[in-house]
């Protein structure tokens, strides 16, 4: 059988509705990344979009833990988790892909985020650390070496998956104009950008995709 040729492949974290302007956990702007999703991904031969996609008394959910806030920070079972506020629930409509995402050219939507009592932020790997989605067996079984990444949230999920990426040995870059963050706390964009850019990842602006 012939080997096949190295390939390049375009992930898109969570462009979902609750990210997205009117959803539970919106990102500022995150809708104005659509545009040039939908623009770039006729350049990449393999596309692979994420879903967050947990069950409604997740561990993430501020919800979940009495007396808690969003955006507080509690132990669970050993992991700093950050609660969120009730998003990306099972099967309801804040959890769907966004919309006017062109979702035709998409080769595989994956879901994480699935078990009650572990988050996972990177497409890779649950938050353990330990647990793997798949995807990077996916991705070989495929012959991609390359992976540019887009989506929400810049300094959560988006970022975790890149570092991931990196650290399995796959050349990353990050498409820098297709991506919005929570920015919380205060700065931890431009943080996970300085994060990205020295674990090696490179950054650029879709207009030098091509
Ligand atoms: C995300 C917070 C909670 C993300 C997911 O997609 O970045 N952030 N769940
Ligand atoms: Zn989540």
């Amino acid at each position: 059988m012939k080997k096949q040729a190295a390939q390049r492949a375009l992930l898109i974290v969570d462009v979902q509705n609750d990210f997205c302007p009117g959803g539970s956990l919106a990102v500022h702007e995150g809708d104005s990344i659509i545009a040039v999703i939908n623009r770039i991904m006729p350049l990449f031969p393999r596309i692979i979009a994420t879903q967050d996609w947990h069950p409604p008394d997740h561990v993430s959910f501020a919800s979940a833990h009495p007396g808690r806030m969003p955006l507080d920070v509690v132990d669970a079972g050993g992991i700093q988790q950050v609660l969120w506020p009730d998003h990306c629930v099972q099967g309801t409509r804040g959890a769907e892909l966004h919309p006017r995402l062109d979702a035709r050219p998409l080769g595989l939507i994956l879901r994480k985020g699935m078990r009650r009592s572990l988050d996972s932020y990177s497409a890779f790997f649950e938050n353990d650390r330990r647990t793997g989605t798949g995807l990077r067996q996916y991705l070989k079984g495929l012959a991609v070496r390359e992976l540019f990444v887009c989506g929400l949230a810049t300094d959560y999920c988006v970022k975790a998956s890149v570092l991931d990426a990196h650290r399995l040995g796959l050349r990353v870059t990050l498409v820098t104009d297709a991506c919005r963050g929570v920015d919380f706390p205060r700065d931890s964009v431009r943080e996970a950008l300085d994060a990205m850019r020295k674990a090696g990842a490179a950054l650029v602006d879709s207009a030098a995709l091509g």
